[in-house]
């Protein structure tokens, strides 16, 4: 089976490009290597030392004997050249992970809206136009977000992507309906997912595109069983304070004795993956497409949920870290509950890895060794949500600059 991964150079795509590679799919690239690009404009590396992408397939394939191909243009801006592809490729599945996905970076100034909105959303509409004019029965796979329901208290079980609803008409009778959840941003970054549903569901009813749309929680860790073989397979591991995600920050932040940085009362409830878990889901879902004519598949892929404090907890029992209470540079809700269906990957036969288990290999294989490549001065969240925010982000850094903690 033939499978394009768009943005196959980034922290999902790649482990996932590896593992469908070693399962036997015939695998290709597409990436414009924006992700290193933001890099060099953030002044930050990852935390592991990640190869150039040519180093990495010479690497793989002098490992597996096997060769992915690698074509770096902008699925955005050149959508002919993402058209020629589909049709002398003729994948049977096209996974998108190719969009700026940091809320953070998001939201930094106007520009960084601008181009988060302009990148995103073009390179879907591309991909889903590019489908179609290609003629080809392709099933498409998108990386979506848990944001997407937004982060309030629902007072129910988050559904896979549909919502039963009951509507009382004029003349008394109830009708019953699903309709996609309700969408509820909270940046934008997560404002261009809850766009994309809209794309996936107009292209899906008027061109009968395949599509399953997988709406991911916070992933975490860093290798997969492929990425391990070489120290030149390594993933990225980011920790900066726009790129880098919750438990990797302070996973990160207890290896080199810096107070894990918890927003505000630590009352956030997220959904969380670990990246070996992402890439099964992804051949789980290759495995399980949608029938031609079928509504657009909805998957909550995520494995458990947690407060934010208690990962700080918990991450500061195993290795002795100070916690910190910061203010909070996001605008978002102070506590909320969180519970998420999460039948249908359970059904296909996941086998979650608990954090307990995956924790303490993180810090060890990762976090302690690469800490000598952390710059302490990149680990402050400086992108503020509105005005408000800018204030408590200047606190903070006062905080910091006090402590000597970014020296
Ligand atoms: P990433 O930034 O590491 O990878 C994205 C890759 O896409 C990068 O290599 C980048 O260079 C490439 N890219 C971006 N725009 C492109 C374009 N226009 N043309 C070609 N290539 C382009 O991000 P990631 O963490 O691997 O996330 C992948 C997807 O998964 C994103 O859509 C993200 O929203 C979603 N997701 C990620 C997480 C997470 O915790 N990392 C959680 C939920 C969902
Ligand atoms: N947080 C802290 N301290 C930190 C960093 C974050 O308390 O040092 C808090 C944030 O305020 C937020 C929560 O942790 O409440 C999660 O933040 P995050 O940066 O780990 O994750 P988020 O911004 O939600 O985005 C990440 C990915 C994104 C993906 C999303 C899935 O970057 O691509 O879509 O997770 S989800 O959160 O389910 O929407």
């Amino acid at each position: 089976m033939k499978v394009v991964v768009l943005g196959g150079d980034g922290f999902c795509g790649w482990p996932t490009a590896l593992h469908l590679s070693n399962q036997g799919y015939d695998v290709a690239i597409v990436d414009n290597l924006s992700r290193r690009n933001i890099d060099n404009e953030l002044e930050i590396q990852s935390l592991t030392p990640i190869q150039p992408i040519s180093a990495r397939l010479q690497t793989w394939k002098r490992i597996s004997g096997k060769e992915i191909q690698f074509h770096r243009f902008n699925i955005a801006k050149e959508y002919d050249r993402l058209l020629n592809l589909f049709c002398s490729y003729q994948p049977d599945v096209v996974i998108h992970f190719a969009e700026q996905r940091a809320a953070p970076y998001s939201m930094k100034s106007p520009q960084h809206k601008q181009y988060t909105v302009d990148n995103n959303l073009n390179a879907t509409n591309n991909t889903l136009c590019a489908i179609v004019e290609s003629e080809l029965d392709i099933h498409l796979i998108h990386l979506g977000t848990m944001g997407v329901y937004g982060y309030g208290t629902a007072g129910m079980k988050i559904p896979e992507g549909y919502l039963d609803i009951q509507i009382i008409t004029d003349d008394g009778r109830l009708i019953n309906k699903q309709i996609l959840h309700p969408a509820d941003p909270g940046s934008i970054y997560h404002m261009t997912k809850t766009q994309d549903q809209l794309f996936f569901y107009y292209y899906n009813k008027n061109d009968r595109v395949r599509i399953t749309d997988l709406h991911q929680g916070v992933v975490w860790g860093t290798n997969t069983r492929e990425t391990k073989l070489d120290e030149r397979l390594i993933n990225r591991f980011d920790y900066d304070g726009d790129y880098g995600t919750v438990l990797n920050r302070f996973l990160m932040q207890a290896a080199i004795g810096y107070p894990l940085t918890v927003h505000g009362s630590g009352g956030q409830t997220r959904a969380f993956i670990h990246i070996q878990d992402t890439v099964r889901c992804i051949e789980l879902a290759i495995n399980n497409p949608p029938q031609q004519g079928e509504r657009v598949n909805i998957l909550n892929q995520m494995t458990e949920t947690h407060r934010v404090r208690d990962l700080a907890n918990i991450v500061s029992k195993l290795t002795g870290a100070e916690i910190q209470y910061l203010p909070n540079p996001r605008n978002e809700a102070v506590e909320n509950e969180l519970y998420v269906e999460n039948k249908c990957f359970l059904d296909m036969g996941l086998n979650p890895t608990k954090l307990e288990i995956g924790l303490m290999q993180e810090v060890v294989e990762i976090s302690n060794r690469y800490s000598d490549r952390c710059d302490r001065t990149k680990i402050p969240c400086n992108s503020a949500w509105t005005k408000t925010q800018e204030i408590a982000i200047e606190q903070t850094n006062k905080t910091f600059s006090t402590l000597n903690l970014v020296t």
